[in-house]
């Protein structure tokens, strides 16, 4: 089973991760894990903290000469702003973030809950993710993310896209978004925040491309890759809810208007022309592009703070404010990528597993011609 934990404080020295079950014999490039961690730091709405960082990682231990042995992988980042020692206790929890049930819950105050409970953690799912989007590749399944919606701004309509022009389109966009019009709406929305000293939030997509029938399973609840999806989408920082391709919308069509219908070809196998199950059926891949939605709720480090209540005085008080983000979504769909490729790695793991990569290509390949025929 692949397995990862991360550690580290917001203002921490350093930020670690261990990622386990790596097979032997994947060529992993530092670079691309550094192009992630560098995209993770941008996205128009971010705060002071990206200006101060660079998000250098060291992978220390399972890889040798850029070659996974199949040994747990180290990652390290150092801190640039590790003034941790130097902060202070708050005392005025914010609303909507984990402040308050966290101080009383581990009965320390308010600062080590906000520096666990930060964002900043984000930087080593990252890394770890981008060695799964590493592994992935080399499979042809590419995961991409892109930007629908800031506030109340969004891309209108529905678009025809591949994950290839997703890709390229997101890249050159301030706020990851593919549609110039909505984009100009999102960074004016943000403009106009930040002048307010407020927060937003929106919603962001993940696709993931040449999905292998047969991913994850109907067979136990935790073996569903559409639960599996939306428990580590939610575990994201700010996140309200996950659809599975068309969502909350299907709740009000007919089955006739929902599902979709399935055809074969003999060079192709078994498709689809549509995709409203989001390439999942039965918590199981059905071979068409995995599509998940995720809405993230507006930062609740406000800048005009909302009323709290002073933990040491039990009197009624503004909500502390400290350095944050105005608007983290597009930064958001960085790391909502590099947490489906880790749930999409860990289900290829399991239905094609092997301790090499050379053994799991075996697998891969008698698999995909055991369902064509
Ligand atoms: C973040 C680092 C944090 C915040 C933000 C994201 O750094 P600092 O607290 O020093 O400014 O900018 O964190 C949050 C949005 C949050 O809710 O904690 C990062 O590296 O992504």
């Amino acid at each position: 089973m692949l397995q990862y934990l991360t550690a580290g404080e917001s203002h921490g020295k350093y930020l670690s991760a261990i990622l386990a079950n790596i097979p032997s014999g994947l060529k992993i490039d530092p670079n691309l894990i550094q192009e992630e961690l560098a995209r993770r730091q941008q996205g128009y709405g971010r705060g002071g903290r990206q200006k101060i960082e660079a998000d250098r990682v060291q992978m220390t231990a399972g890889v040798i000469r850029g070659i996974s042995t199949g040994a747990p992988i180290a990652f390290l980042l150092e801190n640039r702003d590790a003034s941790i020692d130097k902060m202070p206790d708050l005392s005025r929890p914010r609303p909507g973030h984990a402040d308050l049930a966290g101080a009383l819950k581990y009965d320390q105050g308010i600062r080590p809950v906000l520096e666990r409970a930060s964002a900043r953690e984000t930087a080593m799912r990252v890394a770890v993710g981008a060695v799964c989007k590493i592994f992935l590749k080399e499979f042809g399944i590419q995961v991409v993310g892109h930007v629908l919606r800031i506030g109340k701004a969004s891309v209108v309509g529905e678009r025809k896209e591949t994950i290839d022009s997703i890709q390229k389109k997101a890249k050159h966009s301030p706020v990851f978004c593919i549609c110039k019009k909505a984009e100009k709406a999102m960074m004016k929305a943000i403009d106009e925040t930040r002048r307010q000293k407020n927060t937003l939030g929106g919603q962001y997509e993940i696709r993931a491309g040449r999905m292998p029938i047969g991913l994850g399973s109907y067979a136990h609840y935790e073996k569903k890759l559409d639960g599996r999806l939306a428990q580590v989408l939610m575990s994201q920082q700010s996140v309200k809810a996950v659809e599975i391709g068309r969502g909350v919308e299907l709740g009000s069509l007919l089955g006739s208007e929902a599902h979709d219908e399935i055809f074969y070809d003999s060079k192709r196998g078994y498709y689809h022309k549509t995709n409203r199950a989001g390439g999942l059926e039965g918590g199981t891949t059905n071979g068409e592009d995995i599509a998940v939605k995720v809405t993230m709720k507006p930062i609740s480090t406000l800048g005009q703070p909302l009323t709290s209540i002073d933990m040491k005085t039990k009197k009624e008080e503004k909500a502390d404010f400290e350095r944050s983000d105005f608007c983290a979504v597009p930064a958001g769909s960085v790391i909502g990528e590099a947490l489906v490729a880790c749930v999409l790695a860990e289900a290829f793991l399991e239905k094609f597993g092997g301790d090499s990569m050379r053994e799991i290509r075996r697998n891969f390949e008698g698999y995909l011609k055991q369902i064509k025929g």
